[in-house]
């Protein structure tokens, strides 16, 4: 319990407003924990798994009209319009506080109003934050107390400050016409009704860790980046840190934690996963861009993980794991998903819980946006430095999309503003973690499209003024796409584990061991560069997705300054330099 007057005061508003039957402070405790699960199993909220074969694993299906993350109701309500920018949806605060406080009056009677205090970061750290999420969900509370660090020594490190982020879940009746996920960042408050789904709802995690805390790292000097971190200890024992942006369901918790080709592990290279989604990035007492991730634990998609394309996540969902929207296998009482093995059940229920035998049925089993949620201890890769409260030093950045041409497999930025601008034109197709058409390609600038907190023109300059204080300690940065696709549709890099070759090549840049080749969108490797060894491509397809079609970029140019013009005024010089800067050079090129 706490006796921060701040928090106390917001409980007791919100305790006449939702008029819950009593109220239950989660102290982090195993035994509190293990009484909400054994509740939530009577319920049928969730559905515990074979022990043997999944100690401490359940199972839990969200409504079915609420499977994703929903972009089109989620709001920043900051005073004006124009801090919220051209990308976000934006209302005024004073008219959502009231739909919203309407919308959840009354809505926690004969519930139980559940307390979470948590922290984004390690506890203690600088660098970290606190928030307050208040839910009606016992789902919630459980998956709260794996992504993030929950109990009472979080009250004791929040003490009597009024630094906090206030929360406030309520499921209601789940109608998708009254579902909003709003966030009033002059507040530091979170409000989301209507939703039982992670994205939503753990408001810990997209909510506050990035939609707030962009707008926190603005005002304070520091970037919240929807970004993995890994570290690769080369043979000598070094270990370099890269952290990586991509949009959502395109790959970061594989990257995060792949294992190396063969050969490499066996000179010595290792890697070590930091984070899957989220990096918060400050300049360090060192100079250097240090990082953290706020989060404890991996919201990972289901689908395609499977012992080739990430056996470290396999292996860290044998455990404590919460799985959402997949397949229930009922002869053994475990679960499955498309892409596990070649092995469906024949006697499950699907995602939905209707009777499923994947043997017959044309149906997909698992939700295509079905997660697991597991402790970040779990993972066998985990990085030694994972609670080091200073974060650790990254060397280089990289961006990336889910583009089937135009993109090559990797290039690097000539600068840092370069760099910015690099990742201010990403675009990627779209995939089922967001409610939505799928595979349609738009602008996502930093794959922060869904998550920047305030006016994404802002946004841009932010991240330029942060390079100026860098100075010659910036990273370097880079793009890379692993989805390019030959005539049939088909991914011509193998990617997962191979990925690593690529990294490989972006150290070497990083410590100026290799030449590159020089293009108008910056360097490319020459393909002799990237080691093939034990791979099925030759040199000649390698060169295929090495190579930067001029005509598809000028196609892309048209596309580039057609997003530009939604900042308007917004938009730094610099990046209007940058795309003056592409153009000239593209012309001279055709
Ligand atoms: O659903 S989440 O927002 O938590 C995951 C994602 O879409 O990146
Ligand atoms: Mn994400």
């Amino acid at each position: 319990m706490t006796k921060n007057k701040s928090v106390l005061k917001w409980i007791s508003n919100m305790k006449n407003l939702l008029n819950p039957a009593q109220v239950l402070f989660i102290d982090g405790t195993e035994e509190q924990l293990e009484k909400l699960r054994k509740e939530a199993c009577k319920t049928g909220e969730i559905i515990k798994l074979n022990e043997e074969k999944l100690p401490g694993c359940y199972l839990h299906r969200t409504a079915i009209n609420d499977v994703a993350r929903v972009e089109d109701r989620t709001f920043i309500c900051t005073s004006t319009r124009h801090e919220a920018g051209p990308t976000n949806n934006w209302r005024s605060p004073n008219e959502m506080y009231k739909l919203l406080y309407d919308i959840a009056r009354n809505s926690y009677n004969n519930k139980t109003m559940y307390v979470i205090p948590y922290s984004m970061g390690p506890i203690g750290s600088p660098f970290s934050k606190i928030g307050v999420e208040l839910t009606d969900s016992i789902y919630v509370v459980l998956n709260m107390a794996i992504m993030t660090r929950v109990g009472d020594n979080v009250w004791s490190a929040l003490g009597e400050s009024e630094d906090w982020v206030r929360g406030l879940h309520a499921k209601c009746n789940l109608d998708a016409e009254k579902r909003y996920i709003c966030h009033f960042p002059q507040d530091k408050t979170i409000i989301s009704v209507n939703s039982a789904y992670g994205g939503n709802v753990l408001l810990g995690k997209k909510c506050f860790a990035l939609r707030i805390a962009s707008y926190l790292g603005k005002k304070e000097g520091w970037l919240a980046e929807h970004m993995l971190i890994l570290g690769i200890k080369n043979p000598k024992g070094e270990v370099k840190y890269i952290a990586a942006a991509f949009p959502s369901a395109c790959g970061k918790t594989n990257l995060s934690m792949l294992i190396p080709p063969k050969e490499y592990l066996k000179r010595g290279y290792e890697v070590y996963c930091v984070g899957d989604d989220i990096a918060w990035l400050h300049i360090g007492k060192d100079g250097m861009l240090r990082a953290i991730n706020p989060e404890n634990g991996f919201f990972g998609v289901a689908p395609g993980t499977n012992e080739k394309s990430n056996p470290n996540a396999l292996k860290t969902t044998k455990s404590k794991t919460i799985f959402t929207n997949v397949v229930h296998n009922l002869d053994d009482n475990t679960v499955w998903w498309e892409g596990l093995d070649k092995n469906p059940p024949e006697n499950a229920l699907d995602w939905k819980g209707t009777p499923w035998n994947g043997k017959t049925s044309d149906q997909k089993g698992a939700h295509p946006n079905s997660r697991f949620t597991s402790p970040a201890q779990n993972c066998p890769c985990i990085s030694p430095e994972f609670d080091n409260p200073a974060g650790v030093p990254i060397s280089a950045i990289i961006f990336g999309g889910r583009r089937a041409n135009t993109m090559p497999l990797v290039y690097q930025a000539k600068d840092w503003n370069n760099g910015v601008f690099v990742g201010t034109i990403m675009s990627s197709e779209t995939t089922a973690a967001a409610v939505g058409k799928v595979g349609v390609v738009r602008h996502d600038p930093m794959a922060m499209l869904p998550f920047c907190g305030y006016n994404m023109g802002e946004y841009f300059e932010h991240w330029i003024n942060i390079g100026k204080k860098l100075g010659d300690k910036a990273p370097q940065i880079f793009n890379v796409n692993w989805f390019r696709t030959d005539e049939f549709g088909n991914f011509i890099w193998p990617g997962f584990g191979d990925n690593f070759r690529v990294l490989e090549w972006i150290l070497k840049r990083c410590e100026s061991k290799i030449a590159a080749q020089e293009t108008p969108i910056g360097a490319v490797p020459n393909a002799k560069d990237i080691n093939l060894a034990g791979l099925d491509i030759n040199e000649d397809l390698l060169k295929k997705i090495l190579d930067v079609d001029f005509k598809l970029w000028a196609t892309e140019l048209e596309d580039i300054k057609a997003f530009y013009k939604k900042f308007g005024d917004d938009l730094p010089i610099e990046l209007k330099k940058e795309l003056n800067n592409l153009e000239n050079r593209l012309i001279k090129s055709i």
